[in-house]
């Protein structure tokens, strides 16, 4: 398929564009360098040494054959994303060209007028280019589990049916997301469910868990194509702040309680799901919402699991538990439907203690570069 990856330099956008690529589809990816630029200034540079998009590419090439296009570019400028649209006709667009981290948004005025302009105008935009360059194109747009917060009752994949006064209607389940990141993906649920209703444009929202891993099997033919793995407080996610923290010697950042409950999945899950929302695209006028995990945990079993395993190839982990720089449950309930991408074929991964090994002995060869100044949180929510 002619697929279009916007965000295609990202920890998630870089290995779908390899994996896409190394399958046969034929792939643009477009990046304006934001996340690189953000982990910049605000010192939490990535673990991994990533060149850039263009080198990349070229290395991918080297060693495959494969042909990645690379265009380095604003998704947020209109008239960019448009021609991109125009010449490349897709008939799949995956939408990563987000400001993902909740801390940066939460950060103050700035950083926060940034995430809400950046990841809303580039929705906006993916919509427009569709409807006007591309209308037969699938958008498959990266939504977050964090849409949902953590209700006191299921969570349903994307709808639910709601009987009120003896009439039934379903609706869009209810959000009430836990930082302004995660709001901006429920705007742009709403954005995308609007452009659904009214002109007919097909979608996937994939609401992920956090991602946790940094192998692929095109990752691993060269580690200059390691995907961006980070484990600072600003975009490294939990699971991978203490694997890194583990091969550091640095006690386990448990936020408050531990209790906070989510849904995870491996790298190699994320590209699995993509690939599969994209080749089995939705109706014309469909908005299809699928829950992108495959087990849940408390954070206080990822670091027991982090701790064992770590502990048995001899680092001897510590776990600690810190003030909550977030404003978040700490203990919960929490159960999230997750059968869509299993129907659609995802094999998942699990987080057994082979995975957390390899990736501790992965983060080993990088153990030189971890800064432990970049490992505490510096931001919080009030
Ligand atoms: N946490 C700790 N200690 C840490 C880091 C995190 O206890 O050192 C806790 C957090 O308080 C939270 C949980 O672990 O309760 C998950 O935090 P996270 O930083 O791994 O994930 P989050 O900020 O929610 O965001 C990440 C990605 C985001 C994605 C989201 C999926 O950065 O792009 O949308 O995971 S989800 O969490 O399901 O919303």
């Amino acid at each position: 398929m002619r697929v279009l990856i916007l965000g295609g330099d990202g920890y998630l956008g870089w290995p779908t564009a390899m994996s896409m690529a190394a399958k046969g589809h034929d792939v643009t990816v477009m990046d304006n360098y934001l996340r690189r630029n953000i982990a910049q200034e605000t010192c939490s540079e990535a673990l991994t040494p990533n060149p850039n998009l263009i080198d990349r590419a070229k290395i991918f090439e080297a060693a495959t054959g494969k042909k990645i296009d690379v265009v380095i570019g604003d998704a947020a400028d209109y008239r960019v994303l448009s021609a991109l649209f125009a010449r490349t006709k897709p008939e799949c667009v995956v939408h990563y060209a987000e400001q993902p981290s909740a801390p940066y948004s939460m950060k103050g005025f700035d950083e926060a007028r940034l995430t809400l302009n950046n990841n809303l105008n580039v929705t906006f935009n993916v919509i427009f280019a569709v409807i006007e360059q591309a209308p037969d194109c699938h958008i498959v747009k990266l939504g977050t589990m964090g849409e949902y917060g953590t209700p006191n009752i299921d969570i349903e994949e994307g709808w639910l049916d709601v009987t009120h006064n003896g009439r039934s209607q379903k609706f869009l389940y209810p959000r009430q997301a836990g930082s302004l990141y995660h709001t901006t993906k429920v705007l742009d649920t709403d954005l995308l469910w609007f452009y659904v209703r009214t002109y007919g444009i097909r979608v996937t929202d994939l609401m992920q868990g956090p991602v946790y891993g940094l192998s692929t099997p095109e990752a691993d033919m060269d580690e200059r194509l390691v995907p961006n793995f980070h484990y600072d407080d600003i975009f490294g996610t939990v699971v991978n702040r203490f694997v890194t923290q583990a091969v550091a010697g640095i006690p386990l950042t448990v936020y408050g309680k531990g209790g906070q409950t989510r849904g995870y999945l491996n790298l190699l899950d994320t590209l699995q799901c993509v690939e599969l929302a994209m080749t089995s695209p939705v109706k014309k006028g469909e908005l299809r919402i699928l829950n992108q995990i495959v087990e849940q945990f408390t954070v206080n079993q990822i670091a027991e699991k982090v701790k064992t395993v770590g502990d048995r190839m001899g680092l001897n982990v510590a776990v600690k538990s810190i003030e909550n720089p977030r404003k978040e449950m700490e203990e919960h309930y929490y159960n999230a439907k997750c059968s869509g991408l299993i129907e659609l074929g995802l094999k998942p991964h699990p987080m057994t203690d082979d995975v957390v090994a390899g990736m501790l002995e992965n983060v080993l060869r990088y153990k030189d570069r971890i800064d432990p100044s970049k490992v505490m949180p510096r931001v919080k929510w009030s």
